[in-house]
């Protein structure tokens, strides 16, 4: 024990809200798309001793000294993270895939400046121009959506917005949406009108790693992403390009040098908009990334696309009303308007069968965010757990069985200790001891 840690006892109170935690996703259904469980190693490195040094800066160019171990860590995680997506230049730094985007338009960009993403009510996120965002505060967002005969992009309203208004930058990428993406056609779009094209991936990044769905790197000049959805890291943000460029917009570097869009992200990350970097959870993101390189991950990625359509073909057969009809990824957003159900009520009544999902606007939905018409069901954490696509009609008839019994607290009850023993049979962190106090 260091001298000064002498009068510290074990952090009982914090301790045991952990280990509660830990039985929480032990004995439940994890649906919510943008979660997942790390492996045990991914948590080791997070809590690990480089959460102790400052690195601002970057490998070999830091404002600190020793920083020689830090510098191997992050360059090991940049290298990975390059290998994964065949990318030739990358930043690991963003706190969260917020810092990422921010970052990117801070690179790009001008205050004032026009940019086109999909709308938030269509599948959307926030820092896509979202007017109580950023995003949306700082620069002028116009926005895209989907058909809703189809459910899909409207690439003809894209192209016709971007025509009319000629945003700076176009950006695709989604946090509900279970269809992949025409990055050619946005890149053609973009190109008729000089404009960037910034493909935020956090949601799908996993099975883009894998080829298991079209390449944004091919057609968009930037990338970004979380490491904790599909990619199965540590929370966290990354930026990437396949091909370096210069800024077409005249955005320069603090001393007023036209640079290298790669120099002008890395400034952007720091000093731009972070300071420290935190390097204990590079460790972990260099950790998740050499996992990802392995077969065992693009087994796991093509898991996730088996049981996301099983789960789709049984929620249709069950009557549910998928926007898209389906998924072609890990996700599926559901309208519970035939079921004279709202998003809110539903995510309410299945949390008390331990079953967890997130409310969900669906396109044109006339409920206000916080009810919502829908929910969204992922898949990237069961599958982690080791389900497979024969589950997926068990745990649809789990969630039927609840929405269709909403007011009933015994049958609900029910399913609530169904759960916990269908989930017995796949072990999550069975390394982790859990104290009998906390069970209680
Ligand atoms: N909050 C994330 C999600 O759930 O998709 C997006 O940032």
């Amino acid at each position: 024990m260091l001298p000064y840690f002498c009068a510290m006892q074990k952090d009982t109170q914090v301790f045991d809200l952990i280990n509660k935690e830990l039985e929480r996703q032990r004995n439940g259904i994890e649906l919510i798309a943008s979660e997942n469980f790390t492996s045990l190693q991914v948590m080791q490195a997070m809590g690990s001793v480089p959460t102790n040094k400052y690195a601002e800066g970057y490998p070999g160019k830091r404002f600190y000294g020793g920083c020689e171990v830090i510098d191997e860590i992050e360059t090991l995680a940049i290298e990975r993270l390059k290998k994964i997506f065949n990318a030739s230049w990358a930043n690991v730094q963003p706190h969260s895939g917020a810092q990422a985007n921010t970052a990117v338009f801070l690179a790009c960009l001008k205050p004032g400046d026009k940019i086109l993403g999909l709308d938030l009510s269509m599948g959307g996120h926030l820092t896509h121009g979202s007017p109580a965002n950023f995003s949306g505060k700082n620069y002028q967002a116009l926005f895209y959506g989907v058909k809703k005969e189809t459910g899909t992009v409207d690439y003809d309203h894209l192209e016709a917005t971007a025509q009319k208004e000629k945003p700076k930058m176009i950006i695709c990428g989604a946090s509900a949406y279970s269809r992949d993406w025409d990055y050619k056609r946005i890149r053609e779009v973009a190109d008729s009108i000089g404009a960037l094209v910034l493909a935020d991936i956090a949601h799908p990044a996993g099975l883009i790693a894998k080829g298991l769905l079209n390449d944004p790197f091919e057609y968009c000049h930037i990338v970004s992403s979380t490491t904790h959805k599909t990619l199965r890291g540590p929370r966290g943000g990354i930026i990437m390009m396949r091909n370096d460029f210069d800024n077409p917009f005249g955005v320069k570097d603090p001393k007023g040098n036209i640079r290298p869009m790669s120099a002008l992200l890395d400034l952007a990350v720091f000093p731009g908009m972070q300071g420290g970097p935190l390097e204990h959870v590079i460790a972990a993101k260099a950790v998740a990334f050499g996992e990802i390189l392995t077969d065992d991950y693009t087994r796991y990625a093509q898991q996730i696309i088996q049981n996301a359509q099983a789960m789709a073909k049984a929620f249709v057969s069950k009557g549910y009303d998928l926007i898209s009809g389906g998924t072609d990824n890990h996700l599926m957003l559901i309208d519970l308007r035939n079921k004279n159900l709202t998003g809110k009520k539903a995510q309410e009544t299945l949390d008390k069968a331990h079953i967890t999902l997130n409310k969900n606007a669906v396109p044109f939905d006339d409920k206000s965010p916080f009810i919502t018409s829908g929910i969204r069901v992922g898949v990237p954490a069961i599958t982690t757990r080791g389900l497979k696509q024969e589950h997926m009609q068990t745990i649809v008839d789990m969630i039927d069985t609840v929405l269709t019994n909403a007011g009933d607290d015994q049958k609900i009850g029910v399913v609530k200790n169904d759960v916990h023993e269908f989930m017995k049979d796949f072990p999550l962190y069975p390394e982790l001891e859990v104290k009998e106090t906390a069970m209680a």
